[in-house]
């Protein structure tokens, strides 16, 4: 062997040795984060929903009357409005998906009439534009509109047909059920899932009922904190004020979630629903648009569309905000943002105008630091430099949505 050819060969083995440390890093690093998962109490900590969902759902505006029409023409409108790009990914299926009874095997399929392609199909559709699909099931024998079967005894089985369709993301309602605690048959599909294989957003739907803030984070990446939303102001005062009470259990993997977005629905006015899109933001819920997005209005758009709105959902922090004070219907609520900023939604639930005025040691900023305050409705900066308070002027049923950020230079 020549020096030059020893020197060659030593080099190449010297390659191959590199090639197969790097191979041997990346395989520890993925068993260690499986030998993590298997050891932790947080089972589904498989990088899903770090931020919040961000989507669609087919419930609040079509209901039961759903076909696949519909899916793929709201898929194709989530592109071209630019509402993709902003991070609406999720195109998720609810409740009416499924024919009456399963197939002879016991497998749930897509009902003939309404969805002739199959959701395979419809999954593959979805993805093709870049999105994800979520699917709706149920921890009971029947779904709630009793027209599909549920999956309770059937969660493995479920769940594995769900990985193979490229599901996405499963809503899990708790109609028809056995009466048992909803916890063991929420984590049952928690397990199933984790089996299937699929990193699949886990959205669990028990409304509240066993205050799932408390333990669903070590199941599922979202739990309602409520009964249904409704499109109406009461509807959301209320649900707001009830997921509220939970915030301090939400975090990057695991949301509260006071149900899905009313916005373009028609049952209130700009004012409510931009108040409606502001606190659903601040408090990290999932954003699920629940409109018709092919039709969406203008005015729809520029609510849902607001992307200054969206970062403060999105923030990598991932603190829900919360409401900090209230007195005759006037409110702050406010939030901690990334980078020291400060996320404040000044609410008048009131029945008139009125002055809110916000403090700045009251949302844990230093009194004497300057911050700069931006309007994230009107897109402006108000103040560059302000200290120690703010007062503005709040429609009612309005509100005010301001970025604080701490002056520096
Ligand atoms: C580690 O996991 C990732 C994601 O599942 C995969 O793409 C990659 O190939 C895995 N690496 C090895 C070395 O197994
Ligand atoms: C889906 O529903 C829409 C609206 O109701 C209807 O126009 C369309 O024909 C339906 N398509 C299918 C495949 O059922
Ligand atoms: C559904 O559940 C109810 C209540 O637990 C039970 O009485 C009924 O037999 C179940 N139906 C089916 C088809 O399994
Ligand atoms: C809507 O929700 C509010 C508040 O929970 C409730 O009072 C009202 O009855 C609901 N309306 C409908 C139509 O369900
Ligand atoms: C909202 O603002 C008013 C006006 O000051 C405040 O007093 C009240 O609580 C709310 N308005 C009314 C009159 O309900």
């Amino acid at each position: 062997m020549s020096m030059a050819k020893g020197f060659r060969v030593k080099f190449l083995f010297v390659a191959l040795l590199n090639l197969w440390a790097v191979h041997q890093a990346a395989c520890s690093m993925n068993v260690s984060s499986h030998g993590h998962q298997t050891h932790s109490r947080f089972l589904l900590d498989n990088g899903v929903s770090r931020t919040p969902p961000m989507g669609w759902n087919s419930w609040n505006h079509f209901h039961c009357d759903l076909n696949e029409t519909i899916v793929r023409s709201t898929a194709d409108a989530l592109v071209s409005t630019g509402l993709a790009k902003l991070g609406y990914k999720f195109v998720n299926l609810d409740d009416c998906w499924a024919e009456g009874e399963r197939d002879k095997k016991g497998n749930l399929r897509g009902k003939l009439t309404t969805f002739p392609s199959g959701i395979k199909a419809l999954a593959d559709y979805v993805h093709s534009k870049g999105l994800k699909l979520g699917i709706y099931a149920d921890a009971g024998n029947r779904t709630c509109s009793n027209q599909m079967p549920g999956s309770l005894g059937h969660e493995d089985q479920d769940a594995k047909t769900f990985a193979e369709w490229g599901v996405d993301y499963i809503k899990y309602d708790n109609c028809y059920n056995d009466g048992s605690k909803n916890r063991g048959r929420y984590v049952r599909m928690s397990r199933a899932l984790q089996k299937a294989g699929r990193p699949i957003h886990y959205s669990l739907c028990e409304w509240g009922q066993e205050k799932p803030a408390t333990w669903a984070g070590a199941y599922g990446h979202s739990w309602r904190t409520t009964g249904d939303i409704n499109d109406t102001w009461a509807s959301i005062t209320s649900i707001a004020d009830a997921n509220d009470v939970w915030a301090r259990y939400a975090g990057p993997g695991g949301w509260n979630d006071p149900d899905m977005l009313e916005v373009g629905n028609g049952g209130m006015t700009v004012e409510e629903y931009r108040s409606h899109f502001s606190i659903w933001a601040l408090m990290k819920a999932p954003l699920l648009l629940g409109c018709d997005v092919s039709s969406a209005s203008r005015e729809t758009l520029s609510i849902i569309g607001n992307k200054e709105v969206i970062d403060i959902n999105q923030d990598p922090l991932g603190v829900q905000g919360r409401k900090i004070r209230t007195k005759g219907g006037l409110e702050i609520w406010a939030g901690p943002l990334s980078g020291g900023r400060v996320v404040v939604v000044l609410w008048n639930r009131s029945h008139a105008r009125a002055p809110i005025s916000v403090g700045w040691r009251e949302i844990g900023l230093s009194p004497s630091r300057p911050v700069t305050v931006r309007d994230v409705w009107k897109h402006k900066f108000v103040a560059m430099k302000r200290r120690y308070r703010l007062t503005s002027s709040v429609a009612s049923h309005s509100c005010k949505m301001y970025v604080m950020t701490p002056f520096r230079g």
